[in-house]
């Protein structure tokens, strides 16, 4: 966890401060989400669940096999590209449970043509290879999944922060590199580091959890820096409101009062 220490741009993240809804505020305007669901449904359910503690006035499952939900979750079964074709969408998450298979591939394709701005997780960083962006994006590997994608630029093995930092020039997306030493760094090199958040995050399904917080906050108008750094700190304050030994599930269920603290 060397990155700790001071490096130059890097500076330690701030804790941020929510509003409630504007006066005139309406789901719509609150900001569309829309995940893709995939091969695992439980992933994009838990992303799903945290989203709709996180700001986000819709949130939408893309799913033509969609799970047992909460009746509160709109599901869309029709054709991913229809269901993309919806100018409302503020913002979409794609690979948390997709799958790598050619089904996967298809349903990552037609995410990656959407225009609204994208938060890409899990699978969807193992299957997308080396790609330039212009709209803006969010990546938010494990360490694996960083060190595939940084093989997939031909970028060197080296520490988190310069492996991130270097990913971040090269794709265009700005990049959360997950982990006990959480670090996130903009394409312009803008660098934050963040206090270690409990170690009880390390069980399956936090990350599609943080994916969907982030990505309900991107719905919202923040842009990438800004919801993943919204997300982490929430992630970690959900941690702290679930206590010990909890699922992804009650990390979920947990983002509602954390959300709280933050207003
Ligand atoms: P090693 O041990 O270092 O050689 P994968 P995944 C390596 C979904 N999920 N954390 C490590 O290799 C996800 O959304 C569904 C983790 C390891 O073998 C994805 O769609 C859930 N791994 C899909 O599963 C809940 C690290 O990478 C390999 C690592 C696969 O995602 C669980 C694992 O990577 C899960 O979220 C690190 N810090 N560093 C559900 N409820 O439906 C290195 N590795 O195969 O991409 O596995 O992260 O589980
Ligand atoms: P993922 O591997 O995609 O499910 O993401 C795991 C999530 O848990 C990420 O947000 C990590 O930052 C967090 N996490 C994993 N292990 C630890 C740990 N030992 N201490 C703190 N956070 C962790
Ligand atoms: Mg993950």
């Amino acid at each position: 966890i060397g990155v700790r220490a001071p490096r130059a741009g890097a500076s330690l993240s701030e804790r941020p401060c929510f509003e409630p809804p504007a006066a005139d505020a309406h789901k719509y305007r609150r900001g569309l989400l829309a995940i893709v669901g995939g091969a695992m449904p439980g992933a994009a359910l838990l992303a799903c669940r945290a989203a709709m503690h996180s700001g986000a006035g819709y949130v939408k499952l893309l799913s033509n096999d969609p799970p047992a939900t909460s009746p509160a979750l709109v599901v869309d079964e029709r054709p991913l590209t229809q269901s993309l074709d919806d100018v409302r969408i503020g913002a979409l998450l794609a690979g948390p449970g997709l799958g790598r298979d050619e089904e996967a591939r298809a349903r990552l394709d037609a995410a990656l043509a959407c225009r609204a701005p994208l938060v890409l997780d899990a699978d969807a960083l193992i299957l997308l290879g080396r790609r330039t962006f212009s709209q803006d994006v969010l990546v938010t590997p494990h360490e694996g999944e960083l060190a595939r994608q940084c093989d997939a630029y031909g970028i060197a093995r080296a520490d988190k922060l310069a492996m991130a930092r270097s990913l971040a020039k090269a794709s265009g997306a700005t990049v959360l590199a997950k982990g006990p030493d959480t670090v996130l760094c903009a394409p312009d090199g803008t660098t934050r580091l963040f206090p270690p958040g409990p170690t009880w995050l390390s069980t399956a399904g936090t990350g599609d959890v943080l994916a969907g917080m982030a990505a309900s906050r991107m719905a919202t108008g923040a842009s990438a820096f800004e919801a993943a750094e919204q997300a982490v700190w929430l992630h970690h304050e959900a941690a702290h409101v679930a206590g010990a030994v909890f699922t992804a599930e009650e990390l979920a269920q947990a983002v509602k009062t954390a959300y709280a603290r933050f207003l």
